[in-house]
């Protein structure tokens, strides 16, 4: 996801946060310069350019043959790290006290990172580098848009009623009003806490592939459905928009649901 999309998770999940992980993730996060929990949930991106091996940690390339058959496969797709064992790494280095401070930080902002990253649906899936080679238009842009960056950004900024170039304050403010908006939608949906949600931080990897199973799927049913050609002869901010809208709220939803499980689950074992 791009920028508001990191920043509604970390938002929405703060809303569901116990006490104790309210503490927890506070202290870790402590900073001068007021950063909150939505800039630590964005840190991840601003250091892949410098930490380059950090690079394939935000996705898994899925080698399957949408949209026809869509699947993760652990063992398959993810020889050389990947979004899960990225939170499988990262979880176990935020709760080992021979870590430094500032390492268990990291590992905690990777962490609000990658459970947001896990749900775009092109972040689970190979075809054409995750859909960035695929040139469409989205509302009569074409000269720069990609399949990959209309799913990370245009579809969540024209939900939002953003502008396709905004200034950081106002992805801020949009992603907290945002975050209000989804959980006012799951308390009515009566989706009140996280008790449904995967929160086996001693077998990460048993809840971060299901997770990116269940988003990889979306990839066959809707992202890749009509095939490249339709995609690439339509102007996506159209019918296809129309479509994304409640994948894109219900997949940003549920990563906070499920980052803020993860969290809660975290601080408990933290102690
Ligand atoms: N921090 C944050 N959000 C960021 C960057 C940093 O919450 N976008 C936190 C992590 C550390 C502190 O701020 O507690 C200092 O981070 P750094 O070492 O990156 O300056
Ligand atoms: N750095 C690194 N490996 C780490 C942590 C930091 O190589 N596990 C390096 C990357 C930067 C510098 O430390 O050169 C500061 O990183 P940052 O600005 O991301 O805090
Ligand atoms: N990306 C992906 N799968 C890949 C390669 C990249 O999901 N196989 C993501 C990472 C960024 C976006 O696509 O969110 C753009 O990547 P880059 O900056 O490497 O072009
Ligand atoms: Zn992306
Ligand atoms: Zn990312």
């Amino acid at each position: 996801w791009g920028d508001v999309g990191h920043r509604t998770v970390g938002y929405l999940a703060q809303k569901y946060f116990t006490d104790q992980a309210s503490q927890w993730v506070d202290n870790l996060l402590a900073n001068e310069n007021e950063y909150d929990i939505s800039d630590a949930a964005v840190w991840a991106d601003a250091v892949r350019y410098h930490r380059h091996y950090t690079e394939g940690w935000h996705f898994v390339d899925a080698n399957d043959n949408p949209p026809e058959s869509c699947g993760v496969n652990y063992k398959r797709d993810c020889v050389n790290g990947c979004v899960i064992s990225a939170i499988t790494n990262q979880t176990s280095i935020v709760l080992d006290h021979s870590q430094s401070t500032t390492v268990q930080t990291e590992a905690l902002m990777y962490i609000l990172h990658f459970i947001g990253d896990i749900h775009q649906p092109l972040h689970a899936e190979k075809l054409d580098r995750g859909g960035n080679e695929i040139k469409v238009c989205f509302d009569n842009r074409c000269s720069k848009e990609n399949l990959h960056s209309i799913w990370d950004t245009d579809i969540i900024h024209k939900i939002n009623g953003l502008k396709h170039t905004e200034k950081h304050n106002q992805e801020k403010d949009a992603a907290a009003k945002w975050a209000s908006q989804l959980y006012s939608g799951n308390q009515e949906k009566g989706v009140t806490s996280t008790a449904e949600e995967c929160d086996n931080i001693q077998d990460p990897e048993s809840c971060s592939v299901q997770w990116a199973t269940e988003t990889n799927a979306y990839v066959c049913s809707y992202v890749l459905a009509n095939g490249i050609d339709w995609l690439k002869n339509n102007d996506l901010g159209g019918d296809y928009y129309d479509g994304a809208v409640p994948i894109v709220e219900s997949q940003i939803s549920k990563a906070g649901l499920r980052l803020a499980a993860w969290v809660n689950a975290l601080a408990a074992a933290a102690g």
